[in-house]
C-alpha cells in the first residue's frame, strides 16, 4: 500500500509487473533500467535461474522528486510466472498499488495469459485487495514474433475493456516505457480516489507525470498523459 510519510515529504509506490512465465516481465524491467541509465542510480536486483527464468522477483527502485521536493519512491517488482511459484506471487502482491500485466501476445499463449489474470485476481483476494480497485495496465508483449494476434484484435480488446492496452516488444525496448507511463498514471489516479493523495501531498496528477516523464526523458504528452 501506498506510504506517503508527510512529514518527511516521501512517498513510496508499489507496482508489479504480472503474467504468464516468459511473458517479458523481467525484460521489461531491464529494457526500463537501460533507458534510465545512470540519471536514477538505481540498481536491478534480479534473481534468475540457468533457464532465464525468475525464481523469486526482480526489484527496480526508481527515486525522483516530484512538486516542490516531496521524493517519490517508485518500486517495481515482478513475479515468477511459473505455476508452483504461486507463494512467491502472492506476496509479492501485498500492498500492490498497480499492476503491469504483460500478456505474451502468441495466439498459443492466450491460455496461459487467461490463466495468470485469474491467478492475479484470486491472489489479491487472497491479499484483501480486489482486482477492480487496483490500477491495471496490460501489455501485449512480442509483436516482433509470427502468429501473434493481430493489431486489429487488440485494439478490439482494448476497446472492449477498461484498462490501458500498450503493445510491447521488450527485447527491443518498444512499448517498455509506454507501458511504464501508463501503469504510473493510472496508479495515480486510483491513489488519488482512495486515499485523496493529491490533498496529502499537494502534487497535482499532472506534476507527477511530467516529473516521470523528465525521468525517463520522454516528452510530456498532456492529452494523452493527463491524469
Ligand atoms: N521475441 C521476443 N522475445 C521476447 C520479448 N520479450 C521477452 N522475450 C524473451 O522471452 C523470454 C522470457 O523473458 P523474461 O523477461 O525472462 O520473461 P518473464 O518470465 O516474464 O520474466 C526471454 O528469452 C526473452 O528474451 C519480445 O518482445 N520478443
Ligand atoms: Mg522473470
Amino acid at each position: 500500500m501506498v506510504r506517503i510519510d508527510v512529514p518527511h515529504r516521501e512517498v513510496t509506490i508499489k507496482l508489479v509487473y504480472y503474467g504468464p512465465a516468459l511473458s517479458g516481465k523481467t525484460t521489461n524491467l531491464q529494457a526500463l533500467h537501460r533507458h534510465l541509465g545512470e540519471r536514477v542510480g538505481s540498481d536491478l536486483v534480479t534473481l534468475d535461474t540457468e533457464n532465464d527464468r525468475t525464481l523469486f522477483f526482480d526489484l527496480l527502485p526508481i527515486h525522483f522528486q516530484a512538486g516542490s521536493g516531496t521524493k517519490i519512491n517508485l518500486k517495481l517488482f515482478t513475479v515468477p510466472g511459473q505455476v508452483f511459484h504461486r507463494t512467491t506471487r502472492k506476496i509479492v502482491l501485498q500492498g500492490v498499488d498497480g499492476v503491469a500485466f504483460v500478456a505474451d501476445s502468441r495466439v498459443s499463449e492466450t491460455r496461459n495469459n487467461n490463466e495468470s489474470w485469474l491467478d492475479l485476481k484470486s491472489n489479491l483476494k487472497d491479499n484483501g485487495l480486489a482486482l477492480s480497485k487496483i490500477a491495471r495496465v496490460v501489455q501485449f508483449n512480442k509483436r516482433d514474433l509470427l502468429d501473434v494476434r493481430t493489431d486489429e484484435e487488440i485494439a478490439m480488446i482494448a476497446q472492449r475493456g477498461s484498462d490501458p492496452v500498450v503493445s510491447a516488444t521488450a527485447t527491443e525496448g518498444l512499448g517498455v516505457v509506454e507501458t511504464f507511463l501508463a501503469v504510473c498514471q493510472a496508479t495515480w489516479k486510483s491513489l488519488q480516489k482512495r486515499y485523496e493523495i493529491e490533498q496529502k501531498t499537494g502534487i497535482a496528477g499532472r506534476t507527477f507525470m511530467e516529473a516521470i516523464a523528465e525521468t525517463v526523458r520522454t516528452p510530456y504528452v498532456p492529452e494523452v498523459m493527463d491524469p
